[in-house]
């Protein structure tokens, strides 16, 4: 295995090493201070949504919670994502990847290519580290140039401790030797680019590993299925998202609304069952998708209860 923490240059938004190792990390992005208030607040939010209903709130945090919009529009962040898909940037979804201490979880060797259904491939992932991120705390792990190859068969998995979605996992072997340990400390980032073979292994550690994964797309991309909807934050739009607004302090009602409808569209399109036929896939994506949709309505109507969805 290989680590990449003898090469850690300061900048290094090379976008020719990019295309060549469809990769780049670390890119320190945060200042001390932004990393210890944004630390603060996502300490908040986890408080505040905790354990299943939580995960409801792990989709588009940067719809409703200021923490996250910041962090999606930091000038430092685009500038990055700029020199790797150009300047016309949307940022279709961000979710708060959390793997508590001493915990199973893992993400299964996967390419996000085989079924994200966004076309070009002008997309990438800047994982932003609110927490050290290492091989012991399960950092992300990738194999350099994948992405250059056609994307390999996937199978869903649904295993109870992989946090995709469906479990998806690469249905070829992984070479071992060649996997580099994306190693971040809190405020820096790692890009990696849609098409590339990536996971992470469970958390060993004694405290949790936090990170948010921003997914930025060209204003040329198109995404198969439901429309859904996507924020323009930099540059001109392409036409082909409904495009979201960001947080208003002082309209929060309506940033709870487009995240409830913006989240819904994203889980029907993750567990839409057009592309499969075995009647025991299509039956386990039919629950998966309710036990999704009511995570995200008890969520709600527990916001109502408490008062949160009045202005
Ligand atoms: O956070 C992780 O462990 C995996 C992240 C991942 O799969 C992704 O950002 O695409």
């Amino acid at each position: 295995m290989l680590t990449d923490t003898d090469e850690r240059p300061e900048h290094d938004h090379g976008s020719e090493r990019y295309s060549r190792d469809g990769y780049l990390c670390p890119i320190a992005v945060l200042s001390s201070e932004e990393t210890s208030a944004t630390q603060q607040a996502v300490d908040a939010h986890l408080k505040r949504f905790p354990g299943k209903l939580g995960k409801a709130y792990i989709h588009k945090p940067h719809l409703f919670a200021r923490w996250a919009d910041e962090l999606v529009h930091h000038p430092k962040i685009l500038d990055a994502v700029q020199t790797v898909i150009g300047p016309d940037i949307l940022c279709w979804t961000a979710n708060l990847l959390v793997k508590p201490e001493k915990n199973p979880a893992y993400v299964s060797w996967h390419q996000d290519a085989a079924y994200w259904g966004l076309d070009p491939l002008e997309v990438v992932t800047a994982w932003v580290a609110l927490s050290p991120s290492t091989p012991e705390s399960g950092c992300v792990r990738v194999l350099p140039g994948s992405h250059r190859a056609e994307v390999a068969p996937h199978e869903d998995t649904f295993d109870k401790d992989n946090m995709l979605t469906r479990g998806q996992a690469i249905a070829v072997d992984i070479d071992e030797s060649q996997v580099v340990d994306l190693v971040l400390a809190p405020g820096e980032i790692s890009l990696h680019h849609i098409g590339l073979a990536h996971a992470s292994n469970p958390n060993h550690s004694d405290a949790p590993r936090i990170g948010l994964a921003i997914r930025y797309i060209s204003a040329r991309v198109e995404k198969q299925g439901r429309r859904e909807s996507a924020m323009i934050v930099r540059g001109k739009d392409g036409g082909h998202f409904e495009l979201e607004r960001r947080p208003d302090r002082n309209a929060p009602l309506a940033g709870r609304l487009a995240h409830n409808r913006a989240v819904r569209a994203q889980i029907a399109n993750n567990y839409s069952s057009e592309s499969h036929n075995s009647l025991g896939q299509r039956l386990r994506l039919a629950i998966s998708h309710r036990v999704s949709v009511t995570a995200l309505d008890l969520v709600y109507a527990k916001l109502k209860r408490s008062g949160q969805l009045q202005q």
